[in-house]
């Protein structure tokens, strides 16, 4: 049977291996939640929206005739990765994981790590200070306790119903950033603490490598552990597992 992969995309690696696979005579569609507005292009077809859990994916392989299942989401997207680990057992298609290993403190930096969201709120129950979360906005009712700081906050899109600190300014952006951009954003506001998912890549490590610079601490939010799967960290790698 012809090789027809499909990619879970919504990141800056899979929107890579979906512009390499898109010059080789692959079949492969890439998939993302639809949770922005604008998702990036891309030059395979795309499939927006959820599949409904494993079950779900696991129809859909067996559906599309899917032949490989390259998980390319970003390390913080742990129920879809979850769902794609039961889904390739269902349906017996080899799965692989395209991550990128977690950021190590370098010299110079200023990390406190925290294990998860929680942590990191009552890291935050202390002196008012100048925040920028740069979360998204899944979690930021999570920090709603936590009104003394003033917030920097950095969303893809404005949501519908706005944030709900008293002392707040929203920056709509959609990374990659550089690291001049985020020196500039954090000096502009005297931002002193940067709250930050651990996401590994480059696509968001501009803001750890700008706080480095300009000395501010970061509190460092830990990825969930995801086990019973192969890793791979370069697409290289996934174009010869595709073999
Ligand atoms: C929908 C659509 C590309 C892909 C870009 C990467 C890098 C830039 C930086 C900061 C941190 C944050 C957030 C972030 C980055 C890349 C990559 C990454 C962080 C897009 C994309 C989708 C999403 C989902 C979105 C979440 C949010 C998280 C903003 C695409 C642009 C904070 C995570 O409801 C929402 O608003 C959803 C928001 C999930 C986390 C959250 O909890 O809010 N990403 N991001 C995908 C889908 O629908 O399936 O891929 O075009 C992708 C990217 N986001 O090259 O253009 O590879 O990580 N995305 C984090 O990592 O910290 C911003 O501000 O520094
Ligand atoms: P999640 O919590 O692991 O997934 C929740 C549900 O969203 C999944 O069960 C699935 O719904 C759907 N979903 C997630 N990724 C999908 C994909 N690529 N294609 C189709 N459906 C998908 O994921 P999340 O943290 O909300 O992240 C959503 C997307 O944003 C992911 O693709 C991820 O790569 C991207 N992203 C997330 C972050 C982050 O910080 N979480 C950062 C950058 C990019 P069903 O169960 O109905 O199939």
């Amino acid at each position: 049977m012809p090789q027809n992969l499909l990619i879970l995309g919504g990141t800056t690696e899979a929107s890579s291996l979906a512009h390499l696979i898109s010059k080789t005579n692959l079949k492969a569609t890439i998939s993302y939640a639809g949770r922005v507005e604008r998702i990036s292009q891309q030059p395979i077809p795309k499939r927006i929206g959820g599949f409904g859990g494993a079950t779900g994916l696991a129809s859909y392989i067996l559906a599309e005739r899917i032949t490989h299942l390259v998980d390319a989401t970003h390390p913080f997207a742990a129920q879809m990765s979850e769902n794609a680990i039961a889904a390739s057992k269902m349906t017996g298609i080899p799965l692989i994981a395209l991550t990128r290993p977690p950021w190590q403190p370098k010299a110079g930096d200023n990390w406190h790590q925290v294990s998860d969201i929680t942590h990191a709120v009552s890291f935050l129950s202390q002196e008012p200070l100048r925040v920028m979360l740069a979360i998204g906005r899944m979690h930021l009712a999570a920090f709603y306790d936590n009104q003394q700081h003033f917030y920097l906050l950095r969303l893809v899109d404005l949501p519908k119903t706005p944030p709900l600190f008293s002392n707040q300014i929203i920056e709509v952006a959609r990374g990659p950033f550089t690291a001049a951009q985020d020196a500039a954003l954090l000096s502009h506001h005297k931002i002193n603490l940067i709250v930050a998912k651990n996401a590994g890549g480059s696509g968001s490590y501009a803001k750890i490598e700008a706080a480095r610079q300009l000395g501010i601490h970061v509190l460092m939010i830990k990825r969930p552990v995801i086990r019973n799967r192969q890793e791979l960290y370069n697409l290289g790698d996934v174009i010869d597992w595709l073999g």
